[in-house]
């Protein structure tokens, strides 16, 4: 008999896969590995996948459904060799603080623009509101007004106030959520605000920087209550995205879809050319500076 379910854990060589919480611990055969060449994991926390039950109890997987989207575990852009994070998502979050860590703009700019290449919906959690003072206050109206004008979904949360945490979970509900963000911003306190029966460990710190740079890293699929699913990723430090040529960062950018209209050149990267209507857009104050900072920022670190 086949059964259908969603990989919520992943170690290389098992799989957890749950149907309606249930799990069972499978395995896959080496053909997949052999036809997915193309990704280094080929089956992935979030995938949807069939399997069979053998006489010892244990699974082995028959069957990996196509993919709506993933994350990359760092942003190749379909890269050979890429690492996938987690499939199917339904909102990647990018989770930064007010302070302590300071808030980093540059931070979720790249994290956006690694969202729209990969065709995922983002949202930004802004946490630890108890930390701020008026002038922040005033800055982060700024930014969620900014960020919400380009149909990203923002929350300002504080663990210490559950009006923000319920707010929250109103959006995570029933969804896959990816939560990304530098280390010590508060995503597994939030989970735990969430969900305090989940009881992960927070204010340690992460594991992830001490580790090279092709460290296999699983995420796995923590159940909500609720409904739905959050990963928590350890502290990402950068979100890099690399294999995106320069003139089509700005595709990325929704802001610039309009204005990039009127460029002279097809191929304008928005930086020097001249007759740029993205820059005109930006001078009349259309785009917002920041914006076109990191955007100038992403552009500089592309390579070709
Ligand atoms: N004041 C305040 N502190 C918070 C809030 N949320 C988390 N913290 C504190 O911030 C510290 C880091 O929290 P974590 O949840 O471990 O951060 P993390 O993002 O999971 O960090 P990594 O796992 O290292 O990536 C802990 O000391 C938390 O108590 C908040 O809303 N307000
Ligand atoms: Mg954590
Ligand atoms: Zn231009």
């Amino acid at each position: 008999m086949s059964n259908f379910g969603r990989v919520v854990k992943s170690t290389g060589s098992w799989y957890k896969v749950s149907v309606d919480g249930e799990i069972t611990e499978c395995r896959l055969p080496g053909k997949f590995r052999l036809q997915k060449k193309e990704v280094t994991n080929p089956v992935t926390v979030g995938d949807f996948v069939k399997f069979t039950i053998g006489d010892d109890g244990s699974g082995m997987i028959t069957e990996i459904e196509e993919r709506r989207n993933y994350l990359p575990r760092q942003a190749t852009h379909g890269r050979r060799g890429e690492q996938i994070l987690v499939a199917n998502v339904d909102r990647a979050w990018v989770v930064q603080s007010v302070k302590q860590p300071k808030l980093n703009l540059g931070f979720i700019d790249r994290f956006l623009v690694a969202c729209e290449a990969y065709e995922i919906p983002a949202g930004i959690i802004i946490n630890k509101s108890d930390l701020a003072n008026p002038k922040a206050e005033e800055f982060i109206e700024d930014i969620t007004s900014l960020y919400e004008s380009l149909n990203y979904k923002v929350c300002l949360t504080s663990i210490q106030k559950k009006e923000t945490i319920n707010e929250l979970i109103n959006h995570l509900k029933d969804n896959l959520n990816v939560f990304i963000g530098p280390s010590g911003v508060g995503k597994t306190s939030i989970l735990n605000a969430i969900d305090p029966k989940l009881n992960l460990k927070t204010g340690e710190v992460s594991e992830y920087s001490n580790k090279g740079k092709h460290t296999t890293t699983f995420a796995s699929l923590v159940p909500l209550e609720i409904g739905g699913y959050v990963t928590d990723t350890p502290g990402i430090r950068e979100f890099g995205i690399v294999n995106i040529e320069k003139p089509e960062l700005s595709l990325y950018f929704p802001e610039m879809a309009e204005p990039r209209e009127n460029c002279k050149y097809y191929n304008c990267t928005h930086y020097h050319e001249p007759d740029c209507g993205v820059r005109e857009a930006f001078e009349l104050g259309a785009i917002d500076a920041d914006r076109y900072h990191n955007y100038l920022s992403i552009l500089q670190s592309l390579e070709k």
